[in-house]
């Protein structure tokens, strides 16, 4: 670690640095994020690309005291070391570890918590109304990214702020990158601000005031700082039709720059905008010959930023093969992306559909409404957002899909336990925010290839449908050359068996397997049963092993509250078997960051704890039975 990012505990310390030990500090900081995250993963791309905005608004701004917010907050590990937390950045992403976003229970400068997109805004919007109803004097700050502009809620927010206050100050830290290349009509205008020849003309004036104030005393500074915030004014049509003063756009490694323009807009008695302008990535040539992969990732080789080579096929990958494959035999079929084709793997789609396939930014409510348009015109839309996304869009399809009948295909990644990036990504809701949306068909493959005849059979029905798949590789099951439909409604039985009946949702279906296997040494005949279906419910087969077994397993990768499990009791109830059930699945907590195997052991997710819970029903049930036999 470099000396002078050892002498920074705090923002205070910061302050006391010049203008040539800050630039110094960048440096020391990038050199220090290159080498921590090529052991912990994380997103690198974007905190290279902040490093001296940070620095800047820890100078002129005092977190607690004022209100700094960053939209995602992905980008917030310079705010973190910055903020008391060096010692323990080593430590980001694991176990125990620091959040790979700002948490409120982490820090008091982390005074809001995200890991979404889009929200930075209203938040800030909301703080910023607080303190003028209670009389404050405090700052508040929001830095979002280009990409959160393509979000409806920072829209939404920008609607409303001119309404209700006179004093925020919103960054847009503008790197043209979303995870991917930023889209639509927003991306391209603030493009066009960018490549603007009076632009250039402007920055280059604003540098040179800038570099003249050394020396002068403070109220020729202040004069001069005032004159080239002054003289970056570019009027931008869209922020100041918002009521919003527009200011830039500057370059946002120009760290003399950005601290004159903040310590002037500060003093502001109105809505401001700041349009930086940043280099994701910056200072280190793998994360800007790759924006993609730096975005965010797991462990790397420092020297050449290379990482393990893939292996096995992820679910997100077969899910675009498999969707590449159906298109071809269906014209109707068509893909929609919020601003994730990489993460949802249909940037292996688009180079074979380029016609039919669709990024809308980072808009998941557009995204659903849109596909519901699609389909109301016979497409076959398949909506690839990740379960803890599609959180966002629930009315839409209530409202835009079901309600009006509408064959939309939602095929939702990251279901089940995210792990690293915790719980702002965990999608652990999806079944419960589902399973009550009437006529929706909502399945889980076991694995692979079972995805691929799930993704037919949903592409025929004549209503809205669902497929949940985990992060990352599955069993590894080998796929059939076509895709097979398979009976909507219909649970496979993978191995009968008569005094327990073991139901694993998805892959669990690994754990229902490794139970049996357990239950049968200790001389029980368990049943081993994929559900397929979470909605509409095998009910025959439930039916048929209530009348035989002595109790039912559950196994999801789920809250408890609300999902299979939970269905499964109800169903039950309905036919009034009293036969019990042992859930497998999430508490009803916020479950912490840190890997998925041993979260699993902490909350019981597991053979273990089933295994636990089920012995003694058998035992006490099932004993007599067996010894008679
Ligand atoms: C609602 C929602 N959808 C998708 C994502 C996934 N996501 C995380 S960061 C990101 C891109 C953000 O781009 P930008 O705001 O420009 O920040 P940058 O990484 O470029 O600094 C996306 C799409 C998310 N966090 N939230």
């Amino acid at each position: 670690m470099g000396t002078l990012l050892e002498s920074i505990h705090s923002p205070a310390d910061l302050k006391l640095l010049n203008f040539a030990q800050m630039a110094d500090l960048a440096e020391e900081i990038r050199e220090f994020l290159i080498h921590t995250l090529s052991k912990t993963g994380g997103h690198l791309g974007p905190n290279l690309g902040v490093v001296e905005l940070t620095l800047a608004l820890h100078t002129v701004f005092d977190t607690p005291a004022d209100k700094l917010l960053f939209d995602v907050s992905h980008q917030a590990y310079v705010h973190k070391m910055l903020t008391g937390r060096l010692d323990r950045m080593n430590t980001i992403r694991q176990p125990g570890g620091l959040n790979g976003f700002m948490l409120r229970t982490e820090s008091e400068h982390d005074c809001f918590g995200a890991g979404h997109a889009g929200t930075a805004l209203s938040a800030a919007l909301g703080m910023a109304v607080a303190r003028d109803l209670a009389g404050g004097t405090e700052h508040v700050i929001a830095v979002a990214g280009d990409g959160a502009f393509t979000n409806g809620i920072s829209f939404e927010a920008l609607n409303n702020i001119a309404e209700q206050t006179k004093r925020l100050i919103v960054v847009l830290n503008d790197n043209e990158w979303s995870i991917d290349r930023n889209v639509g009509a927003v991306a391209r205008y603030f493009h066009k601000i960018v490549t603007n020849e009076h632009y250039k003309h402007l920055h280059d004036s604003a540098k040179r005031i800038i570099e003249k104030v050394g020396g002068k005393t403070a109220v020729e500074v202040a004069r001069r700082a005032e004159e080239a915030a002054k003289s970056m004014l570019w009027p931008s049509v869209l922020f100041e039709e918002f009521g919003l003063q527009y200011f830039g756009p500057i370059d946002g490694h120009n760290i003399p720059l950005l601290v004159e323009t903040f310590k002037f807009l500060k003093a502001e008695n109105r809505p401001v905008l700041l349009h930086v302008l940043t280099q994701k990535g910056r200072g280190y040539q793998p994360a800007l010959d790759g924006q993609k992969k730096f975005h965010g990732l797991g462990p790397y080789d420092p020297e050449t930023g290379e990482t393990k080579p893939a292996g096995q096929l992820t679910f997100a990958e077969v899910f675009a093969t498999t969707l590449s494959q159906l298109a071809n035999q269906d014209e109707h079929i068509v893909a929609v992306t919020a601003a994730m084709p990489s993460g949802t793997g249909l940037d292996l789609f688009r180079p074979h559909h380029p016609k039919r396939y669709f990024d809308v930014g980072i808009a998941e409510e557009h995204a659903v409404i849109f596909a519901a348009g699609m389909a109301a015109r016979g497409y076959r839309p398949v909506c690839a957002i990740y379960s803890t996304f599609l959180q966002r869009a629930f009315d839409c399809i209530v409202h835009d899909v079901a309600l009006q009948k509408l064959p939309v295909l939602f095929c939702m990644d990251r279901a089940g336990l995210s792990g690293d990036d915790g719980p702002t990504h965990h999608g652990l809701f999806d079944i419960a925010y589902l399973r009550g949306v009437p006529d929706l068909v909502l399945m889980a493959p076991k694995d692979e290839d079972e995805l691929a005849d799930m993704m037919k059979t949903a592409l025929r029905l004549p209503g809205p449908s669902a497929i949940r798949y985990p992060r990352g590789v599955g069993p590894g099951a080998a796929r059939k050359p076509e895709p097979q439909v398979i009976s909507v409604g219909k649970a496979e039985i993978i191995k009968d068996g008569n005094d327990v009946a073991i139901l694993g949702l998805g892959p669990m279906t690994t754990l229902a397997k490794e139970l049996a296997a357990r239950l049968e040494c200790a001389g029980y005949s368990a049943a081993i049963i994929n559900p397929r279906f979470v909605k509409p419910l095998d009910r025959d087969v439930l039916a048929d092993y209530a009348g035989r077994v002595a109790a039912f397993v559950t196994f999801e990768d789920h809250v408890k509250m609300g999902g299979f499990g939970s269905a499964v009791i109800e169903a039950l109830a309905e036919m009034g078997s009293a036969v019990p059930v042992v859930r497998i699945g999430w508490p009803d907590h916020f479950i912490e960051h840190g890997k998925v195997e041993e979260l699993r052991a902490k909350y019981g997710v597991s053979v273990d704890e089933a295994q636990s819970q089920v012995l003694p029903l058998l035992a006490r049930v099932r004993r007599p039975a067996l010894a008679a036999r």
